[in-house]
Parts: structure tokens; C-alpha cells; sequence
């Protein structure tokens, strides 16, 4: 296998399929239950990405309300992209329910369909304000083991602790599509070979650098941030001797992740501390923070809301915000560091 996230040599051409399908050999009990799930939401990615990349040419940037020239309303793409989710993992018999960014209550298996052993959260296209801009998005998921026993999935079997989670991942919407997931035996990346239609294996064995690159956050919130954050943020940029990172901030969370765990650095969007609506930050547990907490301590480094891991918490509910800082262990322990002396 190759080195640290190099490319894969030719003639070494591994497929998402397959290479889940090894992954799974490898537990002997396993039912095949999961690699499926996995193989489902990579197919949803390629039907996303198949809609992303026409964004610009279908009418599908508007807003829900908006008629196309058909006299149809217009379906903006988180929604075709949450539908497409839905739709492929509804009747499967895999899943004992689902929760989406898009839909208050749990998503339910239709009656009709039997129920399985799963549990799949996820956000259908996080960044989604970006769209618009030609930004690259991505779908992000984490998939639990219910913990009731059958039947219609409830809220004890969704409002599970990121530590359970058996298998978490992203599809990035960018230059190119990459799926990049974890089992809990390292993090892998797929780039989809549009020709094709297939996802390769590119990135094998992802580790983070151990010399961070950049710090991202979105400064222009800086004046609402705590002391300890804005210390931790001035230290990021030599102070106190710090190291004297670079600033990348896109805007688009899969996407400065993906940076994050290629570049090394850290990624934060911390409180804003004037903002008391969301006195817990913006981002969310179950399908945002908790897969790339999972990802980022999968791939050596580390995740946390400023004093502990982000999988650690119990969910309340199931859109639950908190604060996030996430990338090289070092970085976050010092944030953490600066939070609990400066608050
Ligand atoms: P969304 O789920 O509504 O797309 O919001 C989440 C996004 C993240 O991708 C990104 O990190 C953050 O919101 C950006 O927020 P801001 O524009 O406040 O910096
Ligand atoms: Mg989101």
C-alpha cells in the first residue's frame, strides 16, 4: 500500500466496491449490512455530484418557490440531494431510520419497507449557501447501530454518542468528487472518475501532517468570539510563540476539513458569544461535528468543543449545536488550553 495519502501507481486500481468489500472480509461475522449502506451512500454521492456539477445549467439554483420554464417549482439542490439520500436507503431493510439537516423529526422507513440493524445521519450538501458561488459542498454522514431491538427506529436509537459511530465519512463536491470514509481501521479517499462512473481508491491510509499548515475560521466574527478563542487565535499567528500558521477559510465545512486533514492546521467555528439564539455555536452534532471528529481522530488527530471531544457528548436532540475545533492534536489541545484559562 502507499505511503501517507500519496496516490495510488497504476495497475494498482482499487474500486469504493471492493475495497469496502475487503474491509468487510475481514470481520468473518459480518452480515454484509453495512458494506452495503457504505456502497448506497456512494452511489447517492455520484447522483449529487451528477447535479452539482450541472448546477450552473439546470434551473435548480433557485429558491423551492421559484416555477422553472416546464411551469414546475424549482427543487433547490439540498433538497434533490436529501431526497436522493432518502430514496436509495428507504427500502432497503439496512436502516431503522434516518436524520437529515433537512428534516426536523427522524426520517421514518416508510411502513411498506422493512426496518434493519442501522442508523444513518447525515447532511445532504453542508456549504449549501455556497452554491451559488460555484464553491465546492459535501454531503457528510455517520452511520450507528440502532440500539432498540426492531421495528420503526425512535430517538434513543439516533441521539447516539459519536463514540459508537461504526463508519463516517464526507463526499466533497469540488474540483473533482472525493468520497472519503473510515470503518475504524484508518481513513481512506475514493476520487469518482467521471468516465467511468466509479470511485478509486487515490488516498490511501490518510494521516494528518504532523506540521500544520494553516488555521481556519471565520475571522470576520472575531469581535464575537471569547477571550480564550481570541488568544488561541493570535497565538495561531505567532504571539506567545506560536507558530505563524496561514489563514485559508472557505466557508464551505467539508471542504476546509478536507484541506485541514491534507494540510495539517486546524479548523474552528467557535461561539459567538452575542449571537443568543445559538449559545452553542452554529454547527451540528449528529451530522456535522461527530463524522469529522470521528474522520479527524481516525486519521491521528484530534476533535473537540473546547474542552473535550465532540464524541464524547451526549446528543439532546437531534439537530444539537456545539462549538468545533478540529485537526493536529497539538493545536487543539492548546485551544483548548486558552479556552479553559481565558474562558
Ligand atoms: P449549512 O449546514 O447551513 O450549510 O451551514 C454549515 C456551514 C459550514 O459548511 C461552514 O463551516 C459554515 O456553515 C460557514 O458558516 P459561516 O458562513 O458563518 O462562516
Ligand atoms: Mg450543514
Amino acid at each position: 500500500m502507499a505511503a501517507n495519502g500519496t496516490r495510488q501507481l497504476p495497475g494498482q486500481l482499487v474500486t469504493i466496491e471492493r475495497h469496502i468489500l475487503e474491509r468487510q472480509m475481514m470481520h468473518p461475522d459480518a452480515t454484509g449490512d453495512l458494506t452495503r449502506v457504505l456502497q448506497d451512500v456512494a452511489l447517492a454521492g455520484k447522483l449529487i455530484a451528477s447535479h452539482t456539477t450541472q448546477a450552473g445549467l439546470a434551473e435548480v439554483l433557485g429558491t423551492t418557490n421559484e416555477i422553472n420554464v416546464q411551469g414546475e417549482e424549482v427543487q433547490k439542490l439540498d433538497e434533490i440531494s436529501n431526497d436522493i439520500l432518502f430514496r436509495l436507503n428507504d427500502h432497503t431493510g439496512r436502516l431503522a431510520a434516518m436524520v437529515s439537516e433537512e428534516a426536523s423529526d427522524i426520517l421514518h422507513i416508510p411502513e411498506k419497507y422493512p426496518t434493519g440493524k442501522y442508523v444513518l445521519s447525515f447532511d445532504p450538501l453542508d456549504g449549501s449557501s455556497n452554491i451559488d458561488y460555484n464553491v465546492s459542498v459535501g454531503t457528510i454522514f455517520a452511520i450507528h447501530r440502532r440500539k432498540t431491538e426492531a421495528g420503526p427506529g425512535t430517538l434513543e436509537d439516533c441521539l447516539q454518542k459519536g463514540r459508537d459511530i461504526v463508519a463516517a465519512g464526507y463526499i466533497l463536491y469540488g474540483s473533482s468528487t472525493m468520497f472519503v470514509y473510515s470503518a475504524g481501521n484508518g481513513v481512506n479517499g475514493f476520487t469518482l472518475d467521471p468516465a467511468i462512473g466509479e470511485f478509486i481508491l487515490s488516498h490511501p491510509n490518510i494521516r494528518i501532517p504532523t506540521k500544520p499548515k494553516y488555521f481556519s475560521a471565520n475571522l470576520g466574527y472575531q469581535r464575537n468570539w471569547s477571550d480564550g478563542v481570541r488568544r488561541f487565535t493570535e497565538w495561531v499567528q505567532g504571539e506567545d510563540g506560536g507558530p505563524v500558521l496561514g489563514l485559508r477559510y472557505i466557508g464551505s465545512m467539508v471542504a476546509d476539513f478536507h484541506r485541514t486533514l491534507f494540510s495539517g492546521g486546524i479548523f474552528y467555528y467557535p461561539v459567538n458569544i452575542n449571537d443568543k439564539n445559538r449559545p452553542n455555536g452554529k454547527l451540528r452534532l449528529l451530522y456535522e461535528v461527530n463524522p469529522l471528529s470521528y474522520l479527524m481522530e481516525q486519521a491521528g488527530g484530534a476533535a473537540s468543543d473546547g474542552r473535550q471531544s465532540p464524541l464524547d457528548i451526549q446528543p439532546e436532540h437531534l439537530h444539537h449545536r456545539t462549538p468545533f475545533f478540529v485537526g493536529n492534536r497539538e493545536l487543539v489541545s492548546q485551544a483548548e488550553k486558552f479556552i479553559e484559562q481565558y474562558g
